[in-house]
């Protein structure tokens, strides 16, 4: 694919920033399952984490392809890295910067864009996740206040986040009003009746920690409702259609992170008095891995066009999110068969993108989720790229 100048200084700016600062460490983030925040710090000085915010609110105003193929060099480093990028990137910063008022922007948008705050996005609960309109935690308002409480689950990066994207009830509970009746809150840790619950003991993605938020009477002020009442699912939903992107370049980053571990040691390995890599077998599984990748990635990147020219992503977002996320998996468990019996020890990095690539079927919608929505929107419309 042709990068234009600024696409290819920051490709090789991420990559660069990955090979030196995040790669060596990643296998020990993953063991120890910690993250160190002076990672995102770094990132926020690189400007890694206002990449989508316009100069004007302190971010970089990149396009959207520049953001993606970032985002992809730092998840062939370490998908956990990269979701606290996608995360922060996709969901908090684009939902201040679409319906957040100049004061909000000014307040957490900007000190976001540099880096200096991290942000979290809370739709899901325990009982409300591919159901997200189904959430109970409940807002009251209260004098110049909101009271909310309710358990929130899910939560990336939020055991540190600064600022966290909160949707909650704000209809009557004898009057719900489904997914209308849900209002988005501009959450920061120090309120009274913030608590972080749980840290998840996840089978992949250690590094990056996925915590429960629990509020307790938790008391917010009026100025941290985001745009309108009664809107804060469809900001929601519009603010997934971006967080899908993400997903899916992080999705490719494991992905080509797997091929390329797998052409190494096809290389290097001998079996039968020759370099694996010499035998049919692995041959054609080499060959899909990298037909599946670029197809992932060409569609992934026909999308950040489309989204570039002002087009609505919904239909194509979901097609990249599911394609990537299933390339990802398979192309891993390809690697891990490639590897052999190397494959199933943490000596060699296939066997943490196997479990890493998992994730992305599931989280900001799962694969049956994006499947609902394709063919949603293939009944509504039959738009083509
Ligand atoms: N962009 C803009 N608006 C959207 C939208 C989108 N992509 N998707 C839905 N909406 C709007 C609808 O237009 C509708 O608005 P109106 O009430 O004004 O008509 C409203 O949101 C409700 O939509 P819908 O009726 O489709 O809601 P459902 O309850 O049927 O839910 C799915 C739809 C299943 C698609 C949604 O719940 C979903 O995406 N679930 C997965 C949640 C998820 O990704 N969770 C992961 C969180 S991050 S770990």
């Amino acid at each position: 694919m042709h990068l234009t100048e600024t696409q290819a200084e920051i490709k090789e700016l991420a990559r660069n920033f990955a090979a030196a600062e995040i790669a060596p460490h990643a296998a020990q983030w993953d063991r120890e399952a910690h993250f160190p925040i002076e990672v995102a710090r770094r990132m926020g000085e690189l400007g890694f984490l206002g990449m989508l915010i316009p100069e004007e609110y302190d971010g970089l105003g990149l396009d959207t392809t520049s953001y993606l193929i970032a985002l992809e060099a730092i998840a062939a480093a370490d998908a956990s890295t990269a979701v606290l990028m996608s995360v922060h990137n996709s969901l908090p910063t684009q939902m201040l910067l679409n319906f957040g008022s100049e004061a909000q922007k000014e307040r957490w948008l900007k000190p976001m864009a540099r880096g200096e705050m991290v942000g979290a996005f809370s739709l899901s609960e325990p009982e409300a996740g591919s159901d997200a309109s189904a959430l109970r935690c409940q807002a009251v308002r209260d004098g110049g206040d909101w009271v909310l409480t309710g358990t929130k689950s899910w939560v990336t990066s939020g055991s540190f986040a600064d600022v966290i994207m909160v949707m909650a009830r704000t209809d009557a509970p004898d009057a719900r009003r489904g997914s209308r009746g849900i209002s988005a809150f501009i959450v920061t840790r120090d309120l009274p009746g913030f608590h972080v619950g749980t840290k998840e003991d996840k089978m992949g993605l250690r590094a990056s920690p996925t915590v429960q938020l629990t509020f307790d009477g938790m008391r917010v002020p009026a100025a941290n409702l985001l745009g309108e009442e009664g809107q804060g699912f469809v900001y929601a939903m519009r603010s997934l259609d971006n967080g899908r992107l993400g997903i899916a370049a992080q999705a490719i980053g494991i992905a080509q992170a797997a091929l390329d571990a797998s052409l190494d040691y096809a290389a290097e390995r001998k079996q039968f008095g020759r370099p694996i890599r010499e035998f049919e077998a692995i041959q054609f599984k080499l060959a899909d891995m990298g037909a599946r990748i670029a197809a992932a990635r060409a569609l992934l990147h026909a999308t950040a066009a489309q989204k570039d020219r002002g087009e609505s992503t919904t239909l194509h977002g979901s097609m990249s999110k599911l394609l990537a996320s299933e390339t990802a998996m398979w192309v891993t468990t390809q690697a891990v068969q490639i590897f052999g019996g190397y494959g199933y020890v943490k000596d060699y990095p296939v066997e943490r993108l196997f479990r890493d690539a998992k994730v992305t079927e599931i989280y900001e919608g799962t694969s049956e989720i994006q499947r609902i929505v394709i063919a949603r929107e293939l009944y509504n419309s039959h738009h083509s790229i």
